[in-house]
């Protein structure tokens, strides 16, 4: 049979086979090229070819991606041709002849932007993949395949789109013993023992699935570094993974330990300002582009929870990052310098103690520092109102952090999707100016930064789906395309991903991003409703502690969060308080300062209520917070429900995990319910509202549960 009729009739197959595809374990992502009817369709009456007229090793990379995306697709091969002919997909940059001739509107591009457009060269008709770089170019492919997951075809396509934000990059809390630090799937699947000699191939699908998604760089090891990371032989092995990744345009950062000069350099001091300590970190960076040319630079968290940094010599953090600054300029590297920093030493309320020392320093940094902030005040919460440094540092360009791995949600278990938490910060209204959004401040519209960046703690190990669980790989997925353009809808990511990852059948899409759309809100609700944070227990992290009151450090204690007594529950951060809404925008501070006008979701963040309350919805505070746990209980109990609907539409292995976690989720959930209800109760003496299910055991039963194995909980 001729190709191409070959292909229409796989095509004509597959779109009439049932949506249920073979078992499958996740490793493949939302990356699986299942055959469908979107690639012949009615449309393409050529067999495809795939033509590259001047091909780079990222070309090369792309090309290979359309040829195994779209075999896969058209459920037959796909050939590479050194020329066009009708239904050729044509790879080049904007600059190539072939191109260029075209006269078509690339320069708003930029530099990583795409154009995948349906043109006519030399008289056929061709699908053009082009963009300003051959990284344009790859994205531009992927996005081709994204068109073709979702169930587009190759008519008329015009797709086009720029990164919105520079430096999109995963921060690895990764270990060099392999553990990973708040990771829930696996151990670290950089294999530092063997590498460099070898290379898992696992690099190289790492490396696809990130510029998929437009990710282009990536922090190997944990912010609470070791020195080790910076000596010869670790170079060596970052520098391995660099040049696996350097085709598919991804960097490589290293986080730095500010004490490295001391413990690896001989030296007695790591002060920023003595010569010594400068001239070590420039000829380390030295070393380090010698081996790495392309090096990204370095990711720094200082004088916080124990690492070392600049304050230990009674230094400013300015005075830190600049230093590093300077070793990484003359190659074109970047400083991302954390502001999650908080001290017990400091009696103030933790929310504000970043605010307090980066915003005095805005206007002092050097131009290729970028300081990174936290989503929010504390620590990646459920819910946190958007940290306030956003909007209060103009001169600096700030790097968005977000949390992929869920520390505080319920780990790899539990199905939260974060699109909607990432949409609510990025969407939060700044106040300093009319309109601004935080969105703006990342991407520099704002203040008119170009260097900008958002970064993803990520949540991949060593696990066969990387993520711990089918549903954990969309926050990845979001995370990146959200880096690619911070003002993209949750809802549209969950029904791209959920095409992609199972079939673009609505019968499908539909309910799968129904599921995910309220998932994280019912996180909220069964652990932390109403503005409620940081109620987990001690260390790990899982489940729930809001009793926990005896911690040395006090804002290691959940009590010191809810501040609950029989009276009412709730931190003041007005005036009366802490007076932390001063710390954002007057229009912003103003309706956070006001228990009318703040949003119920921030309530008890921001302040201290009586449990008597009357809530928008004429039920008092306590019947609202009840009302809360049981409608996170309900909607995982809902979600399960919607997912065994599924069964028949999913390969079994994907069902039956994500149906195990679901079950897990449920209980879970319910012990979260039960744990705080009881616990409140004992607090404010009340009974549960009439017809409320009282919780399955009591408070001495929950308070004595110890889980000293939890995962991902390493120091
Ligand atoms: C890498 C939280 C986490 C820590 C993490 C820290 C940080 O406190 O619990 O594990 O350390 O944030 O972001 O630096």
């Amino acid at each position: 049979m001729m190709r191409w009729k070959a292909l229409i009739s796989a095509a004509l197959a597959s779109a009439s086979l049932p949506a249920v595809a073979m078992a499958e374990d996740g490793y493949a992502l939302w990356m699986r090229y299942q055959p469908q009817a979107a690639i012949p369709g009615e449309v393409v009456r050529q067999p495809v070819s795939i033509v590259v007229p001047n091909a780079t090793p990222t070309l090369t990379r792309a090309a290979e991606e359309l040829r195994r995306g779209l075999s896969g697709y058209a459920a037959g091969p796909v050939a590479t041709a050194p020329a066009v002919r009708a239904g050729s997909v044509m790879l080049a940059v904007a600059g190539d002849p072939a191109v260029a001739s075209l006269h078509l509107p690339t320069r708003s591009l930029t530099d990583e932007g795409y154009l995948v457009r349906s043109v006519t060269i030399g008289g056929a008709p061709v699908t053009l993949v082009t963009g300003n770089s051959d990284r344009g170019v790859l994205y531009g492919a992927f996005a081709l395949l994204r068109h073709l997951g979702t169930g587009g075809t190759l008519a008329k396509v015009d797709l086009t789109s720029t990164p919105k934000v520079k430096l999109r990059v995963l921060n690895h809390w990764d270990n060099l013993d392999g553990s990973v630090e708040r990771g829930y799937a696996g151990q670290s699947i950089w294999d530092w023992w063997n590498l460099p000699d070898l290379k898992d191939p696992r690099y190289t699908d790492y490396a696809r699935a990130n510029a998929s998604i437009g990710i282009n760089g990536t922090v190997l090891n944990n912010v609470n570094a070791k020195a080790d990371s910076l000596t010869a032989p670790y170079i060596a092995k970052a520098a391995a993974l660099a040049d696996i990744f350097r085709p598919w345009g991804i960097k490589v950062y290293l986080s730095a330990r500010f004490s490295a000069p001391i413990e690896i350099g001989g030296l007695k001091t790591a002060d920023p300002l003595d010569p010594q300590v400068a001239a070590w970190w420039k000829a380390k960076a030295d070393e380090i582009y010698r081996a790495i040319p392309d090096f990204g630079g370095f990711l720094v968290k200082a004088n916080s929870e124990g690492q070392p940094g600049p304050r230990d010599y009674h230094r400013s953090h300015a005075d830190g990052a600049n230093m590093l600054a300077a070793a990484v300029a003359p190659h074109k590297g970047i400083v991302m310098w954390r502001a999650f920093v908080y001290a017990d030493t400091d009696p103030d309320d933790r929310a504000k103690q970043a605010y307090t020392e980066f915003k005095p320093l805005d206007g002092t940094f050097a131009d290729n520092v970028l300081v990174q902030v936290k989503n929010g005040a504390i620590d990646f919460q459920p819910r946190e109102p958007f940290h306030p440094l956003f909007g209060a540092m103009p001169k600096t360009p700030l790097v968005m952090e977000f949390q992929i791995t869920k520390e505080y949600l319920g780990f790899a278990s539990h199905l939260a999707y974060l699109g909607p938490l990432f949409q609510e910060v990025l969407d939060a209204p700044t106040g300093v100016k009319r309109g601004q959004t935080v969105a703006d401040v990342v991407d520099g519209s704002a203040e008119g930064h170009r260097l900008t960046g958002m970064a993803g703690v990520a949540n991949i190990g060593r696990d066969r789906d990387w993520t711990g669980s089918p549903f954990n790989q969309a926050n990845w997925y979001v995370f990146g395309r959200m880096a690619w353009d911070p003002e993209a809808d949750a809802d549209t990511i969950a029904r791209e991903w959920a095409a992609q990852t199972f079939t673009p059948d609505p019968a499908v899409v539909d309910p799968v991003v129904a599921m995910m759309m309220g998932s994280r809100e019912a996180v909220v609700d069964y652990m932390t409703p109403l503005g409620l944070a940081h109620l987990m227990a001690t260390g790990h992290h899982y489940g729930p502690g809001p009793w926990v009151s005896d911690l040395a450090r006090p804002e290691w204690n959940p009590a010191y969060y809810h501040r609950a007594d029989k009276q009412g529950i709730g931190f003041d951060r007005t005036r009366s308080g802490s007076n932390a809404v001063a710390q954002y925008a007057p229009p912003v501070a103003k309706r956070f300062a006001d228990v009318g006008t703040v949003p119920e979701r921030d309530l008890l963040w921001f302040h201290h209520v009586g449990w008597d309350r009357r809530m928008a919805s004429g039920r008092t505070l306590w019947e609202e917070m009840v009302r809360h746990y049981d409608a996170g209980v309900g909607y995982v109990a809902g979600m399960r429900q919607q997912w065994d609907a599924l069964r028949p539409r999913i390969d079994a292995e994907r069902w039956e995990k994500t149906a195990t976690l679901l079950a897990i989720q449920e209980r879970e959930a319910r012990w979260w319910r039960d744990a705080s209800l009881a616990y409140w109760m004992s607090v404010n003496g009340r009974a549960l509202p009439a017809g409320v299910r009282a919780p399955e055991h009591d408070l001495a039963w929950y308070k004595a549960q110890n889980f000293p194995r939890a995962p991902g909980h390493t120091g």
